[in-house]
This record gives C-alpha cells, structure tokens and sequence, in this order.
C-alpha cells in the first residue's frame, strides 16, 4: 500500500489514506478527508478510535456538519492494535514509563501523528485540534497530558476519568457488570470488528442471573481470552492497575492546551469523568484555558439529534444544536482560525427543571449553601433534623441477591446496539418503587421552587445482617400528579442524581473491609454535581436499595475477600436497615441556591 495515496473522490472532500508510523516503527492507520478546491491553508481537526476510523465521506457530513461548514481538513484514526493499525490494543493503555527511551502511550501516538501531518498534509495551518467522545475524549485527555505545539484546542468529552471510581467499569468499587462484561466482548473478540456478545435471551436481567457466579463467565463464554475481563477477575481492588489506569495522577499541571470538557446530565457512561477532568486541570489554570459545558445529554447525545429530549424529558430548547453551533464550532474556530472572540463563560451549564443555559465563574458554583435533607418517619423527606433517639427509628428491607432489583424495566435488552440503554437513566422509578427491597422518602408537595447546583452527596447511617453490602442512592424530581402540560411525565419519578458505594470500601478503596454484622456505620459517598430546579408542585424524593442489576454485579452480602471469585453459598439473604434517629440520622446534602 502507498504510503499517503488519494482513494477516491467524494462530493466535497477528497480523501486520502495513510499508514502513519510511530516513534517505534508502529504504523496507524489515518483516513484524511481534505475540502476540495480549498486553497486557504486550513486547521486539521483529528480524531483516534478503537471503534474504526471514519472512512465514508456520508459519515463525516452526517456528524460534523457544523465544523465542516467553518472548514477543516479532517483526520480520523485507528488508534493500535485495532483496525487497520498495527500493533497491540491496551484497553486504556497507561501513560509510559518516560524513563524508558522509545516507550509509548496514546500521548505519543497522538504527538507522532500529529508531527507527520504536519509535514505530509497538504495545505494545512499548522494547527490541530483535537476532540472526541468518551474512549477518542479519553485520547483527547492522553494527547494533552504531553501535547504536540502544533495541537492548538481540545475538547475532551465524556472522558473517563477513574474506571474504579466513577466510569464505565466500576463506580465506587462495585462492579458494573453488564457494562464490563458486553464491553469486553465488544473490543476484545475481534481485532477488526466491534463484537457485540450474542445472548440467547432477550432478557438479559435472567441472562445474568442464570450467569450466577461471576466466575462462570470465563468458565462458559471467554475462557480466559479477553485481557480486560481477566484484569477485572485480577484486580477486584484500587489497586496500581486501577490507578494507572486514571488520571488524577497525571494531571499535575495546567493544560497547555485549550480545553472544552464536555458532559452530560444523564450520560449511562461516563459523566465522572469530564468534571473530574475539569476539576483536576482547574486547579492549575491560570490562564483560563480549561472550561466545562454540562448539557441534558446522555453520552455523546450533543453530537446526535437535536437535543431537544432525551427519553421522555422535554428541554424546551434544541440543546445539542446550540451546543454544535454555539460553543464547540466557535471554540475550534478561535483557537485554530483567529475567528471571534474569547468570551467563552467557564461553566455552561443548563439547568434541568427550568431548561435554561446558566454560566458560572466556577463549577460546581462556591454560593451553594449545603442543605441536609432527613430520611424521617413515615416514609418522609425533611429539612428539619430528627429530634429523638427512640427505638424502631429505622426503614429496612430485605436485599436477596437472588431477586436483585432491575436497574431498568425489564425485558433489559443488551447494552449494545441501541435499545434501551442509551436513556435508562431518565426511565420512570415508579417501577421499582413498590418493591419491597426499594425504599422511599419523599417531600411534601413544594409551595416554592428549590434549586440546587453543585455537589450532590448521600451520609447514610445504615446497619445489615450481613457482612458487606451495597448501598444505593437516587435522587429523584417527583412530577405534579396532574401534569396537562405533559400528560405522560404525571407522577413521574426523574432520577437527578444517584451512586451506589460498595460498603466493604467505606474506608478507602485500596483494601476492603467486612462490615461489622448489625452495626449502625456511616457511609458518605457523592452523588455527583447536578443543577437542577425541584418546580413548584413537584416533590423531592430519596430512594434507596441493596442491588441494582445487572448494570452492578451482585454483593454476595457476606464478606469474601474477591467478589469475582466468591461461591453460590456466599449470596444470602440480609436485611437492611437505613437509621433516621437524632444520633443515626440519615440524610442526603443538596447544594441549594437562591
Ligand atoms: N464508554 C466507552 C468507553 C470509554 C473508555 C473505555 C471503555 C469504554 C465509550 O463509549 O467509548
């Protein structure tokens, strides 16, 4: 093959293909789309995939419309190891040992290439930008750890941050078991192809549950063979793999790189991670090159669609739209082309309830006033604290990790393709809500609109039977009963914020602990930020519960010393009890704002 040959001719762009080599000889595979009869010199605006490299000129027009009407030269590439690149596919390959003369990561891959383009495209600026969506915005954030001078703007988005902490694998140490599993499969089965698993249930709720044993996955399906798998069966701890594997390590400087992150509110993948990435750079940037938009988006939803829904949710506005059109083409248009002015806000953010765009000078905002909120007797939600230590102050279910509760109305069709996934975080609660192993608090109806923006976070007082369990918390908008505005949202429980904490990690992540048998233990843990306006006539509710299945892998609910290996007899039965006593309150902290 030639080392650059043109390949053919579409309607606008002329493309071209190219084995780029890296610092060791590794060649990437680069699809080039250049604007035809364009003799201005343009920026080049450069994409790296694990999911193959856009290679269709009707491709490219269906999703970067808005750029390609302000002109760019386009670089899409297969990141090693898939595709047509050479080499080796490391899931998240960790940032190199510098020390070593010659190491690579996806930093140099991104430095090598863009080096190449540089000297081999023709009619380029000397300007890149680089952008993309969760694992291409995770090599966004890679390639501006170290950048190339030539890479001018980024815009990471939906970057995982911490895949046991708060992204696609794990949050807070416990498994996301349909995630992990079915992404594995995708990436690993084939080197040329995103291998969706094939289940032979359409329910994959009872797919999993006949799984049983998660040991069973390799003694039936992979057989050892999918590196990331065993990696998740090796490493059931924070342990170095986990925190190579993330960023706070790294990010110890400010971007040098002008940085648009990018989340979403109901992102089902990785909305830790870009405000994480904000927070991490924000510290050190005192140039004002590091910004945040957070949007009523689920991930990647501003690059599909019009925004203007997701799920059921109206937003009264085409949300992804403006974003397209009046944040990220201005940004890669003033950084790469000296059009427009640098008046980006530091934190776009929109306001779910009242459906408006809100800029702050920090995000989250440093005027929210943390309000605790009670889990209170007869099921109630108040601002007001227990004021007795009597007995019986306490709400309790029984958790059985052989009836775990569906995270979403079953039948829970695959992740991948399609299907429910993408929305399941806007899906009704009502239909776990009469459960016996869910519980709920709520407010009165309000007689004025509360608004929260910030840091949403859960300081439960729980005790079990047990000796390790997990702890789910949902923070969810009650709409009115009558609701003629929108007659099919009436009595609809909206999720706002929610986490889950895996108890045996309560103290730290690294090394975990039983939890002492009917004992009263605190657990603290974040429900992530959120900017949201509880309307007049709604009401707050809490909701908490034990399991949350298959997206997290059950807690056997006795303590064993790797969950990946734990035994049938090691599920049980335990009963919970969430404490709401003066000395054992439990409560969730909103960040209120006038
Ligand atoms: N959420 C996906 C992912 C990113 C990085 C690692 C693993 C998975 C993605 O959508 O790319």
């Amino acid at each position: 093959m030639l080392a650059f040959a043109a390949i053919c001719a579409g309607q606008q762009f002329d493309k071209t293909e190219a084995m780029i080599p890296a610092r060791d000889g590794v060649k990437l595979h680069t699809v080039i789309f250049s604007p035809k009869n364009v003799t201005v010199p343009l920026p080049v605006m450069f994409l790296r995939t694990p999911y193959g490299a856009t290679s269709s000129e009707k491709a490219l027009v269906a999703s970067y419309k808005e750029l390609i009407e302000d002109g760019y030269i386009f670089a899409f590439q297969d990141i090693r190891g898939r595709f047509r690149s050479e080499g080796t596919f490391v899931m998240q390959r960790p940032v190199r040992d510098k020390s070593k003369a010659g190491s690579i990561d996806e930093s140099t891959d991104a430095y090598d290439s863009i080096e190449w383009m540089l000297k081999n495209v023709r009619n380029n600026n000397g300007r890149f930008g680089m952008f993309g969506v969760s694992y291409p915005g995770w090599l966004v954030t890679m390639a501006i750890l170290d950048p190339h001078p030539a890479l001018k703007a980024a815009s990471e988005q939906a970057t995982p941050a911490d895949m046991y902490l708060g992204d696609d694998f794990h949050h807070n140490g416990a498994f996301r078991l349909s995630y992990g599993f079915e992404y594995a499969a995708l990436l690993e089965s084939s080197k040329e192809a995103n291998t969706n698993f094939e289940f032979d249930r359409a329910d994959t709720y009872q797919w999993y549950l006949d799984l049983g044993v998660l040991s069973n996955a390799n003694t039936r399906y992979f057989k050892g063979k999918l590196p990331t798998w065993n990696d998740f069966v090796e490493h059931p701890n924070y342990d170095q793999f986990w925190q190579k594997m993330a960023f706070w390590p790294y990010i110890t400087n400010a971007t040098k790189v002008p940085n648009l992150n990018v989340a979403g509110w109901w992102d089902q993948e990785d909305f830790y991670g870009p405000v994480k990435v904000y927070e991490l750079f924000e510290k050190f940037d005192r140039q004002g090159l590091n910004h945040i938009v957070i949007g009523p988006w689920n991930h990647g939803g501003w690059h599909r669609s019009d925004g203007s829904k997701l799920g059921d949710i109206p937003f009264d506005s085409n949300t992804s739209k403006h974003f397209r059109e009046q944040m990220e083409a201005p940004w890669f248009s003033y950084w790469l082309k000296d059009k427009g002015t640098r008046n980006f806000p530091e934190a776009a953010v929109f306001q779910t309830g009242t459906n408006r765009w809100e800029q702050y000078d920090s995000w989250p905002p440093k005027s929210a006033e943390p309000r605790p909120i009670y889990m209170r007797a007869g099921r109630t939600l108040s601002f007001d604290a227990p004021a007795s230590d009597g007995t019986g102050e306490f709400d309790s279910y029984l958790s059985d990790p052989a009836n775990p509760v569906p995270y979403r109305r079953r039948p829970i069709s695959p992740t991948y393709p399609g299907g429910g996934w993408p929305a399941w975080l806007t899906e009704d609660q009502r239909f776990v809500d009469n459960r016996p192993d869910v519980l709920s608090w709520s407010t009165p109806v309000l007689t004025q609109t509360l608004k929260i923006a910030g840091e949403v976070i859960a300081d439960i007082r729980a005790s079990t039977t047990g000796t390790d369990a997990d702890w789910v918390v949902k923070l969810i908008d009650v709409y009115p009963e009558s609701y003629p505005e929108h007659p099919e949202l009436a009595g609809r429980q909206l999720m706002i914020a929610n986490e889950i904490l895996r108890g045996r990690f309560r103290e730290g992540f690294e090394t975990p602990k039983a939890i002492p048998a009917n004992a009263v233990v605190p657990y603290k843990f974040s429900l992530h930020t959120a900017d949201h306006a509880f309307l007049k006539g709604h009401r707050i509710m809490v909701q908490m519960q034990s399991t949350w299945f298959p997206l997290y892998d059950r807690n056997p609910q006795t303590f064993v010393p790797n969950i990946f290996l734990a035994k049938p007899e090691d599920y049980r039965v335990a009963t919970q009890r969430i404490h709401r006593s003066r000395s054992a309150a439990s409560r969730v902290i909103l960040p209120v704002i006038r």
